[in-house]
């Protein structure tokens, strides 16, 4: 169905790769091949250009081949190609984590470097564990996470995430219990956060009474749900679950791998929804997603605790990391990524152009019956699609091909079609994607 790029690779080639979250065999009947990318634009096989219009993975905001980025990539390459990541140090780690910090809510300020959003939500998760032990709460071991939330492929990841397809193949996972996600029936096409639906932060007040405080470690949400298809949290949401956090001694840990650093139009979810957790997890646009990267950032109480209890000062404080946390390459990718974001002003053009993008995005309303749901925020959209014939992920699969063969790339996950166009995005670039999906979205509805 789908324009077939030319490509040299043998069917043996194709066979050798296993692709992550990929229907495999559908790829290697038509593999849809990518040879590079500038700016806000793929390049095929064949040599179509394919507009971009979810910056890779929520990774790319700044678009592609950024000259600073790469500047800074290769000149690190020559320099320092991989230095310990454990007992000895380089600097740029060190300007980093001051960077990242420099991004984040007051307080959060300690910055432990990961290799992806999965690894930096297991830091997450492990650090709050050993965090209530060192306090001598080392009952407090059970997480509470959220239907539809993703956080990652990991053990911890699946086990606290919310979409049934990740989690049914795998078994027992970490012991966890999973507030209701916020798509409350009546709020479909709210612009922005929904008036109603705040009350669903109230679930967690019956899953304390049912565990008890003193055996939870932590609520591990994202602010906005990605990977679900932009699930934006009503008003009053996330405040509340803050004052039940708070009331209860139990830790918040806002998954922000898609929403820190510009795509909400401001520095991270956190900023965007004014509410401040004990520990933000990131990754994809912290290095452009040019090099892998992730990082779970703790407020500074958190970290005092572990140092102030670690014995003898040669001794580790926490038996944890990753051969590849604070890779140089990354580290020097990271720099450059973040002073461009600042030096380019990008998060204030994602904000001042967030109301044209969420004019775009809603203008689908009654292109077709089958679409069930809009939502956006910042520079993200979800729409919803009614299911065929009981296959609910039919539709946005068609919907993605047919916008392939238009010269756009859009995500299709469950029954949604996602968006997330680079942060520096022309209003002309916003209006021709959405033309096309009207376009794909009624061919399929
Ligand atoms: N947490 C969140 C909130 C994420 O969005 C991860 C953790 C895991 O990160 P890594 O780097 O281990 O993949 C993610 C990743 C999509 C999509 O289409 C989203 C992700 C990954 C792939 C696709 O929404 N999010
Ligand atoms: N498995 C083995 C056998 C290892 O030696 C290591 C790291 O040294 C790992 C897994 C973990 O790899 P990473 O540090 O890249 O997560």
């Amino acid at each position: 169905m789908s324009h077939i790029a030319k490509t040299n690779l043998t069917q043996a080639q194709l066979d050798a790769h296993w692709m992550a979250y990929t229907g495999n065999r559908e790829f290697k009947k038509d593999p849809r091949i990518i040879s590079t990318a500038s700016g806000h634009y793929y390049t095929d096989a064949d040599g179509r250009q394919i507009f971009d219009g979810l910056s890779g993975l929520w990774t790319c905001g700044l678009g592609h081949s950024v000259p600073a980025i790469n500047e800074a990539v290769a000149n690190q390459v020559k320099t320092l190609d991989y230095s310990p990541a454990f007992q000895f140090g380089h600097e740029k780690s060190f300007q980093l984590a001051e960077k990242i910090s420099d991004f984040m809510p007051a307080g959060l300020n300690r910055v432990f470097f990961t290799g992806s959003g999965s690894e930096s939500v297991d830091t997450a998760l492990k650090v709050a564990r050993a965090y209530w032990r060192k306090k001598g709460l080392g009952t407090k071991t059970k997480f509470i996470g959220r239907a539809k939330g993703y956080h990652g492929a990991g053990i911890s990841g699946f086990s606290v995430g919310g979409i049934p397809a990740n989690r049914i193949l795998y078994g027992q996972g970490l012991e966890s219990y999973h507030l209701p996600h916020t798509q409350v029936p009546g709020t479909e096409f709210s612009k922005g956060m929904a008036d109603t639906g705040k009350e669903r932060a109230e679930d967690l007040l019956n899953m304390i009474a049912m565990h008890d405080a003193s055996n939870i470690a932590a609520v591990i949400v994202e602010p906005m749900s990605g990977s679900a298809g932009v699930i934006v949290p009503p008003k009053g949401y996330l405040q509340r679950l803050r004052e039940i956090c708070d009331q209860h001694n139990i830790l918040l840990i806002f998954d922000e791998v898609i929403t820190a650093f510009g795509r909400m139009g401001a520095q991270s979810g956190s900023e965007a929804f004014g509410v401040t957790p004990d520990v933000i997890t990131m990754a994809k646009q912290v290095t452009n997603g040019v090099i892998p990267m992730g990082a779970a950032v703790f407020k500074q109480e958190i970290y005092d605790t572990f140092m102030d209890t670690g014995g003898a000062d040669y001794m580790l404080e926490i038996p944890h990391g990753y051969t590849y946390s604070a890779h140089p390459i990354a580290c020097a990718a990271g720099l450059a990524s973040l002073e461009t974001i600042r030096s380019q002003g990008l998060i204030e053009r994602v904000n001042q152009m967030s109301p044209v993008w969420e004019k775009y995005v809603h203008s689908l309303k009654g292109a077709s019956d089958a679409i069930t749901d809009i939502r956006n925020y910042g520079f993200a959209a979800g729409i919803t699609l009614a299911a065929v014939d009981g296959e609910p992920a039919k539709r946005p699969y068609q919907i993605a091909m047919s916008m392939w063969d238009k010269g756009y790339y859009v995500r299709y996950g469950g029954d949604t079609i996602q968006l997330a166009p680079p942060f520096t995005t022309e209003e002309s670039e916003m209006s021709s994607l959405i033309d096309a999906l009207g376009e794909s979205i009624k061919k399929f509805g």
